[in-house]
């Protein structure tokens, strides 16, 4: 690979040079964060330079450009990724290690902007990063939040929530785009008026807003395409300060308007909580759309003239979830209303261009819109939706037997709401979802009567993940190791681990492996001594849940469980498993209260079980606080048990089950999500699976004869026991007893059926560690699960939506 600089030494040139620049001293006399920050500029640099490249490049072939919308891109740290894909890495190591400075101390120091809540926002970036390796024109859009997802601190075992001020100290990797700029209308009223014989419509009396964008390059593995991500932040329009105000002295009302308009872009919404009625989130869905469709227009117009049915050939513009369902009806608008073409030509152009990923069958978080809000926020935009929905009444085939019930559930206005998904789904020309146990759900159950209609809009995009950002970079001692047995091709090319089987019966590798593994989770202690004052053991199986806290994922199956061993331990000090360390990380939705108390509660029993001398020796509970993605790229790569324990039907996919499987671990998990594609690819000899399969879920809640009473009652001695525990004071010294949670399940009669699949899943926990004592067979299931990752690459991913979907 050609790297972006020739030598070392004309690497430490420029580096001296830019730090001079940006800072007015000299490498010696500047601070470790401005040697970081320079660094990542000169980076940044060098990558927009590549990325001019890139863009008259695609210009000059006409190649089709792909537009990834999404509210939410969770990219990590970058400096330490370009530098990989730059193929740079060695090379700035050594030129700073000749200078006196550290690699890993400097990237330490990169911000991790929190620009999403979870999967969906990670999944977005490993598809950029993905896009870019695969030489695809494809550009993210999306919000840049000024205060990114809350920082998580652990008080008396609570959740507190702080705010993320990632920019507080600046970002080195943006560059603010000020000529790009868009105005935002809000509110205001339309008006009607003819022009030659026909009716036109435009809005007067909006309230505006400017959308500035900020441009962060994508740098591609290899080098050669850099695309780039594009966020918007909200500004006030003109500088309406109010001196009179400010005369007056009251100087919040003088600059009302900067604080109104700054207010779309300052935070993102913890996207677990439920967003009803909440003004700021609609108005941020419409200015990340309306932004984002205005400047593919106006590079469409400049590179293509004005041939608007061209645009499906040249322009492909994907929607990741509803949250930019609004794409639809922005293009329409522009389309009749400004560029003033008929309605249906209009409409077959919006249809070619736009495409639909689910991420969730979640009923509560399908996301609507009460019609008096939205109509009054974006009044032309409602008619538009309203025309949509009137002629997806009126051209519906009411000869079908069943109609009215077809027509009901895929209406886009009902019951006063604005309903997104359905929107989403008219709207385009394709329907995914992101495993394949997902998409038959959504075409089964939640989107069936669109699927009953339209069968070839639905097509299936199992989940991927960069496996350069987690495997390469998250675990460079296995990278090495790898790259030593079967070349370096993999970085490229991930189906290449397979060539890593040949290794599964190899002892030395095996040992080495090990070694690595080893490394991995006193890499891990560390950090949680240096970090929380927390002290790990690495000679215990790392058994580990890291995800956001929902009832569905059951954090509280896994707290069950490790109650119940601790209960056994107590009863018969003879109880004997491998001694092991629980590690959770994750946060729960500010609002979302019994997920606080499943926190609250694993970090209560972690308090009780790591001071009790008695069970020391076999188990130790430990909550990592703040997941994110830096710290997520430490814990993944010390993982030997994965656990995905969901409601079997309730997961649309995971991605930490991917990563953690490509680090080694073993999944412990329900047939759920994609781990049904991990077991098929790995074998069932490689995962430990248990619990109800989604069928069964399905089943059982049909019949309605599951009583949660009835498992309490048949295993008094464990589950029961552990029932009580929620309130007899077992686990309250820290803060308190657990009543509402203990009331959220026999209550609910058990909803996330903890309960029903509690003895399968401990028994399968220790069926498995059990296997531990062999430490060969563990190390050939663990590279044996490596091996077979490289299927969920994200590379395969965004190939399969090229190919099938945006035909680019
Ligand atoms: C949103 C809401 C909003 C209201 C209350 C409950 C609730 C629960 C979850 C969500 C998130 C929905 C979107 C999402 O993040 N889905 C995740 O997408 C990942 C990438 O496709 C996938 O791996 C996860 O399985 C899926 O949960």
């Amino acid at each position: 690979m050609e790297s972006i600089f020739n030598s070392k030494q004309e690497f430490i040139e420029c580096y001296r040079s830019q730090i001079m620049a940006i800072t007015g001293k000299d490498f010696e006399h500047a601070s470790d964060f401005d040697r970081f920050n320079a660094l990542a500029r000169l980076i940044a640099s060098r990558a927009r330079t590549v990325q001019t490249a890139t863009d008259n490049r695609v210009a000059k072939s006409g190649k089709k450009r792909v537009y990834y919308f999404s509210i939410e891109f969770l990219i990590g740290r970058l400096l330490d990724n370009y530098l990989l894909n730059f193929g740079a890495r060695d090379l700035v190591c050594q030129g700073l290690r000749d200078l006196g400075a550290d690699l890993d101390d400097l990237c330490d120091l990169e911000p991790d902007p929190a620009l999403g809540n979870g999967g969906l926002g990670r999944l977005a970036a490993c598809l950029l990063d993905s896009m870019a390796h695969e030489g695809i024109a494809g550009y993210g859009n999306g919000m840049r939040y000024r205060y990114g997802l809350f920082k998580q601190e652990i008080l008396d075992g609570r959740q507190v929530e702080t705010t993320d001020e990632w920019l507080a100290s600046g970002y080195p990797w943006e560059v603010r785009r000020q000529d790009k700029a868009v105005t935002i209308g809000f509110g205001g009223r339309v008006v009607g008026y003819e022009d030659g014989g026909r009716m036109y419509y435009r809005t007067e009396d909006t309230q505006d807003v400017l959308a500035v964008p900020y441009d962060i390059p994508v740098v591609g593995y290899g080098g050669k395409t850099v695309n780039k991500l594009r966020v918007w932040s909200t500004e006030p329009l003109e500088e309406h300060f109010d001196l009179d105000a400010f005369n007056r002295g009251s100087y919040a009302e003088a600059d009302a308007h900067r604080a109104d308009a700054e207010a779309i872009s300052a935070i993102l919404y913890p996207n677990d909580a439920g967003e009803h009625g909440r003004l700021l989130r609609l108005k941020q869905e419409y200015l990340f759309v309306a932004a984002g469709i205005s400047t593919i227009l106006d590079t469409f117009r400049l590179e293509h003239g004005r041939a608007w049915s061209e645009l499906p050939d040249f322009v492909a513009i994907h929607t990741n979830d509803t949250h930019p369902a609004m794409c639809g009806p922005e293009l329409m608008r522009i389309l009749i209303d400004e560029e003033r073409l008929g309605w249906d030509e209009a409409w077959s152009i919006v249809t070619k261009t736009l495409s639909y990923t689910n991420h969730t069958i979640l009923p509560e978080a399908l996301e609507t819109w009460s019609i008096g809000t939205f109509s009054k926020l974006l009044p032309r935009l409602y008619q538009i939706i309203e025309e949509i929905a009137r002629r997806w009444q009126d051209d519906f085939d009411k000869s079908r037997t069943g109609w009215q019930d077809l027509l009901r559930n895929t209406a886009i206005l009902w019951d006063g709401q604005v309903r997104m998904a359905n929107l989403s789904v008219i709207c385009s020309h394709s329907v995914n979802g992101v495993a394949k146990i997902h998409t038959d759900i959504l075409e089964h159950t939640v989107l069936k009567d669109f699927y009953a209609l339209m069968p070839d809009k639905f097509n299936n995009k199992t989940n991927g993940i960069s496996h350069r950002r987690f495997l390469a970079e998250s675990n460079p001692g296995y990278a090495r190791l790898i790259t030593e047995v079967i070349g370096d091709a993999w970085l490229d090319d991930a189906s290449q681990l397979a060539r890593l089987t040949e290794f599964e019966s190899d002892p030395s590798f095996l040992e080495r492996a090990a070694r690595v593994k080893r490394e991995n989770k006193a890499r891990l202690a560390r950090y949680m001594a240096a970090e929380h004052a927390i002290s790990i053991d690495p000679n215990t199986i790392f058994d580990v849940q890291v995800k956001r806290f929902h009832s569905y994922k059951r954090q509280l199956l896994n707290i069950f469980k490790i109650m119940d061993i601790y209960n056994r331990r107590i009863s018969d000090p003879n109880f004997a498993v491998a001694p092991t360390t629980f590690i959770f990380s994750g946060k729960a939705a500010s609002s979302y209260a019994f997920a606080k108390e499943t926190i609250r509660l694993i970090n209560s029993v972690a308090d009780v079980i790591n001071a009790d001398a008695r069970v020391n020796e076999i188990m130790r509970v430990c909550f990592i606080p703040d997941f994110r993605v830096s710290n997520a790229q430490l814990i993944y790569p010390a993982a030997e048990i994965s656990e995905q324990i969901s409601t079997a039907g309730m997961e649309a996919s995971g991605t930490s089950n991917m990563k953690l499987m490509m680090n080694g671990a073993i999944t412990l998990g329900t047939l759920d999500g994609a781990n049904i594609e991990i077991v098929n690819l790995a074998g069932a000899d490689s995962e430990m699976i248990f619990g109800l399969t989604a069928e069964e879920v399905e089943e059982l809640r049909e019949k309605g004869t599951y009583f949660a009473w009835d498992m309490y009652n048949a295993d008094r001695a464990r589950l029961g026991r552990v029932i009580d525990e929620l309130t007899d004071d077992t686990f309250s010294a820290l803060s308190g007893n657990f009543e509402s949670i203990r009331n959220e399940v026999m209550q609910s009669n058990d909803a996330n059926l903890v309960m029903k699949d509690f003895g399968s899943y401990v028994d399968a926990w220790e069926r498995l560690t059990a296997t531990y004592a062999d430490p060969m067979s563990w190390n050939r299931r663990s590279v044996h699960n490596t091996a077979t990752s490289g299927w969920f690459s994200s590379d395969r991913t965004i190939r399969e939506y090229r190919d099938e979907i945006w035909h680019a």
